[in-house]
């Protein structure tokens, strides 16, 4: 019985795949609202009504890759890109910091321009934002050399973010072109080795069976990483994925709901990337604790999966999403509180 399967996992906060796949494939109305309910109630009791938010700071859209699913791949040629320069990206993150966000998420396609000289301007952007606003700090560069983690600590972020997308290595291999499915698992792994929290994420609507989902979400869910995502595949123009019938947000809620059942404790992102504020409701209710791609208007700043939509009509902005979260009964969290989330889930550096 589902309801069974929820309680099960409700309480002691594990499943099999097989249970997870369970759960992944409800389609009765009412046995998702038990679903979502339940990851609510778990939420609730380890977080209260306090929702975490961070500011997206997509500061350069340059990439040497080639994914598939990925508007910035570097085979589209002819799109807006931009580099911003170090200062610009300490007065977005300060700006960011003086509106109560807690976290500048500082994220790049694999740009050539970052990584050169040992990754001396990742570093320096890093350690400028860190030493000048003091803002919380999660690096998205992409995959790293093991020898970079402790060098990105160092610098001073907190996070280091890389999605595995998919766990069905066949499958990732067919989306992130030339890149290895070891290395990308292990950039995880070496980044907790070097006392950095991490976020692992999935995509969904790539052509992945029910059963990729349920396996996706076990193999997220015991590698010990802090937050984990999942985001709905939106078709970009331009690539070789641009004709692929869009998914609605169902599978994603599922996804979330069963993620925050499985990591009680953890931080489950609402990403405003997918649908923009529309979505930010849905979310919520399904469990997440945390709201992502929150981007100030008038910035030119652009979001991954969608890169336009509800920025510059301020949608996206703090105070939209604050007046939300209020709307539905939450607040976002104090830097204070979240900070004392980071210090207890930290991991120890051993390397
Ligand atoms: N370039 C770095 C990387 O790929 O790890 C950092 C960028 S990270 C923000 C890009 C993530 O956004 C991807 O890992 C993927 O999960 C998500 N994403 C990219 N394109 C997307 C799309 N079209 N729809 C949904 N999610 C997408
Ligand atoms: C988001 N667009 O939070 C961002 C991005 C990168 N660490 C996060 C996918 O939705
Ligand atoms: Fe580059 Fe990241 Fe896009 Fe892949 S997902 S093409 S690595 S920006």
């Amino acid at each position: 019985m589902i309801q069974d399967t929820i309680a099960k996992a409700e309480k002691e906060a594990r499943l099999t795949p097989d249970e997870i796949f369970e759960l992944m494939s409800i389609k009765d109305k009412g046995e998702l609202e038990e679903l979502y309910a339940a990851a609510r109630r778990v939420r609730d009791r380890e977080f209260g009504k306090k929702i975490f938010t961070y500011g997206f700071v997509y500061f350069s859209t340059y990439c040497k890759n080639n994914c598939t699913f990925c508007y910035y791949r570097t085979s589209n040629t002819g799109i807006d890109r931009y580099r911003k320069s170090k200062e610009e990206i300490v007065q977005l993150s300060a700006s960011l910091q003086d509106a109560g966000i807690n976290l500048s998420d500082l994220t790049m396609g694999e740009d050539p321009q970052m990584y050169k000289d040992g990754y001396k301007n990742l570093l320096d952007i890093i350690s400028a934002v860190h030493d000048e606003v003091g803002i919380n700090i999660m690096a998205s560069p992409g995959a790293l050399p093991q020898e970079m983690f402790a060098k990105v600590r160092d610098a001073g972020a907190d996070w280091y973010a890389c999605y595995q997308e998919t766990y069905n290595r066949g499958l990732f291999e067919s989306l992130r072109l030339n890149q290895s499915y070891d290395d990308r698992r292990n950039q995880k792994i070496w980044a907790m080795e070097a006392g950095l929290l991490a976020e692992d994420g999935m995509m969904i609507g790539l052509g992945e069976s029910v059963r990729d989902r349920a396996e996706t979400i076990a193999e997220m869910s015991s590698l010990g990483c802090a937050q984990v995502r999942a985001m709905t595949f939106v078709p970009q123009v331009g690539t070789p994925m641009q004709d692929f019938t869009p998914y609605d947000s169902t599978e994603e809620l599922k996804a979330i709901a069963i993620m925050r059942l499985l990591n009680q404790d953890k931080l489950i992102p609402c990403s405003l990337d997918v649908e923009g504020i529309a979505g930010l409701r849905t979310r919520i209710n399904a469990g997440a604790n945390l709201v992502t791609s929150i981007v100030p208007p008038s910035q030119h700043l652009a979001g991954v999966a969608q890169h336009e939509l509800d920025i510059e009509n301020g949608n996206r902005s703090v105070e939209h999403v604050f007046e939300m979260l209020e709307d539905m009964g939450h607040h976002h969290a104090s830097s204070a509180e979240y900070r004392s989330f980071l210090n207890a889930h930290r991991p120890k550096r051993v390397a």
